[in-house]
This record gives structure tokens, C-alpha cells and sequence, in this order.
């Protein structure tokens, strides 16, 4: 490398040695470095020029003496902006907004799905589960439902094999369990189950139930109203009212319907209920003797219960959903508005 190039390299690296310096200190550490007597970059250079042929030494001394000059200036330049207190170079912008940590929330239904299940698991309910593909026999015929029967038709589900097909309702998953298991039994039984459904802003194809089963000798009718009636007023209140119209299910018999005060108008009427005061939550019943029959359970010893629920339609009244679509569709405007607070 000659001595031009030499000289070149070491005034651009020196100036952005001294424009980067951010304080006096750093400035008179540059200026040891490049200029200082003993170890100086530049001293150790015009040092070596007395190797220099003669005739060569005077341009080579020139040009290194303007190098020596130029630094000396950009070193009191800079030393003159910091003393001013003038900001170094344009640092951090601080007007940015900061960037925000990206939180994740439950899915309104997962909320109201586990809230259900803590209530539950205060009455003694243990969560149970199955799978999401079953035979016709657990979904249907053990059920007391002959597939020819019309409640099957209103369960019209996917078929995925002969005699095999997406569960249309949690129940399967309590049949299970009684055959598992000897009285006395509570569970409940939360999971997707799929119906042959339009996908409009009511209905979807693929949704969230909860099942509850209890079956011990003794349970009457008593214990159904009094466990729905306890279970409604801790899941939305103490002052929450319940009453039962009679239903019919092939599961059960006798049925209800179950209906709660308002949750949201407190009985007064709103829009939510329609102005009637009342929404309905569940649908249960006393398990069919045949059911339990079908289960391995003696009906003439064993009593039960059992109701269903649909999580999805109590998120949307709880969080005033408009469209069960918006359930499915993963859009995180929508989602992230469950961030706990
Ligand atoms: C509803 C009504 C109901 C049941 C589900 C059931 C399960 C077994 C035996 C007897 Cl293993 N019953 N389940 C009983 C009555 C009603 O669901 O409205 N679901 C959304």
C-alpha cells in the first residue's frame, strides 16, 4: 500500500472515529489515537517518511502534514459541538410510539365453557370426553333414537363410513362413561359436535355443546330442579330466577325446557329475551330407563338426570355477539377484545 492510500484510509476512518465520538472524553481518546505522540496512527506514519528516498520526501511530508492539519480541525470542530451541549447526532426518535407485546386471550366460548365447568365442579361434576367420530348406535339407537326416528332427523349429521359419523350432540360421551363406570356418576361432558346445518349468522355446522349427567339410586325430579336452579344462580347471579316447561327428548322422560330471568335485562325485558324476560339455557330431562339399559345400568336401581346446553348461544348473549360466524372466523380484532383487562 503506498503512502497515499495509506493516508486516504486513516482520514476517512479518523473522521467517523471523530464524528461518532459522543463526548469529550471519547473526542480526546480519538485524538491519542490518530495524533498522540508516542502511539499516534498518524504520528507513526510521518515517523516511517525518513525511510523515504530523498527526493520523495518533501510531497510525502507535505501531504501528510494537510492529513495532520484537517484531522486537528475536525477534532476542534467536534470538540466545539460538544462543549456547545448540542446532541451529538440524531439519536433515538422518541415521538415513536413504543412497540405493544402481542397478548393472547381465551375464545369467548372457551370463557364461558370453562366457567361452566368450574360451576359444575362446585356440584360435583367431573369433565369428561370422547371422541368426535362415533358409530350410530352411540349416537343414535343407545340413545333411545332409532335412526329412523324423526328427533334423528333434526341430529342430520356428516357421515364419515357406514355406521360411522361426526357426533351430533355430547351425549355419546356419558353413554361411555356409564359403561365405564358404576353409579353413582356427575359429569359433564363439554365438545364440538356437528350437524348438517346452513353456516348462517344462527347456525353452524360444527359447534360447542355441554352435556351434564348425574345417576345415583334416589334421584328425582327434585334433584334436577334444584342442581339447574343452583348451577343458573352461580353461573349469572344470585337473584336469577328458573323455571321448566315441559319438552319431550327420546332421551329422557319427562323433559323440560329451562328457562333463566334475563341475564342481561334482570327479567324486566330487553331486546336479548325478546321483551319476555327469559331466555332459554338448557333442555333436560330424567334419563330414559332404556338408556340406561342400553348403558349396562339396572333401571329399576338406578335414577338420573341429565341436560345440554349451547356455550356458543350463551357467549353471544353474555358478550352481545351479533353473528355466530364471528365465533369461527379467527379474526383477531375480534378475538383480542377477550384479552383480560
Ligand atoms: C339441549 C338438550 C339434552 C340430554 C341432553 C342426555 C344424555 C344421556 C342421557 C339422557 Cl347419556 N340425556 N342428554 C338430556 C336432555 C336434554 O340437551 O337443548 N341441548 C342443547
Amino acid at each position: 500500500m503506498d503512502l497515499q492510500e495509506q493516508l486516504e484510509g486513516l482520514q476517512r476512518e479518523a473522521e467517523s472515529a471523530i464524528a461518532g465520538a459522543e463526548n469529550s472524553t471519547a473526542l480526546e481518546a480519538v485524538r491519542i489515537r490518530l495524533l498522540g505522540r508516542k502511539e499516534g496512527r498518524l504520528t507513526e506514519i510521518m515517523r516511517g517518511l525518513g525511510q523515504l528516498p530523498a527526493e520523495l520526501r518533501p510531497q510525502a511530508g507535505a501531504a501528510a502534514n494537510q492529513v495532520k492539519e484537517r484531522l486537528a480541525a475536525l477534532l476542534d470542530a467536534r470538540a466545539d459541538v460538544l462543549d456547545s451541549g448540542a446532541p451529538a447526532t440524531p439519536r433515538e426518535d422518541l415521538s415513536l410510539p413504543g412497540r405493544i407485546r402481542w397478548r393472547g386471550a381465551r375464545h369467548p366460548v372457551t370463557l364461558v365453557v370453562d366457567e361452566i365447568c368450574s360451576v359444575l365442579a362446585g356440584l360435583g361434576f367431573t369433565r369428561a370426553r370422547g371422541p368426535e367420530a362415533e358409530t350410530d348406535w352411540y349416537n343414535f339407537t343407545s340413545l333411545n333414537t332409532p335412526l329412523d326416528h324423526p328427533a334423528a332427523d333434526m341430529h342430520d349429521t356428516f357421515y364419515l363410513a357406514p355406521g360411522v359419523l361426526l357426533r351430533s350432540h355430547t351425549s355419546p360421551v356419558q353413554m361411555r362413561v356409564m359403561q365405564q363406570y358404576q353409579p353413582p356418576v356427575r359429569v359433564v361432558a363439554p365438545g364440538t359436535v356437528y350437524r348438517r346445518d346452513p353456516f348462517d349468522a344462527s347456525h353452524a355446522p360444527a359447534f360447542e355443546q355441554l352435556e351434564g349427567l348425574a345417576v345415583d339410586e334416589g334421584i328425582s325430579f327434585v334433584d334436577l330442579k334444584a342442581t339447574l336452579a343452583e348451577f343458573a344462580r352461580r353461573l349469572f347471579g344470585s337473584a336469577t330466577r328458573v323455571r321448566f316447561r315441559p319438552s319431550f327428548f327420546p332421551f329422557t322422560e319427562p323433559s323440560a325446557e329451562v328457562d333463566v330471568s334475563c341475564m342481561i335485562c334482570g327479567g324486566r325485558g330487553c331486546s336479548a329475551c325478546k321483551q319476555t324476560g327469559w331466555m332459554e339455557i338448557s333442555g333436560a330431562g330424567m334419563v330414559h330407563p332404556s338408556v340406561f339399559a342400553n348403558a349396562g345400568y339396572d333401571p329399576e336401581r338406578y335414577t338420573g338426570f341429565a341436560f345440554g346446553m349451547g356455550p356458543a348461544r350463551i357467549a353471544m348473549t353474555l358478550y352481545g355477539i351479533p353473528d355466530i360466524r364471528l365465533l369461527y372466523e379467527n379474526d383477531t380484532r375480534f378475538l383480542e377484545q377477550f384479552v383480560d383487562a
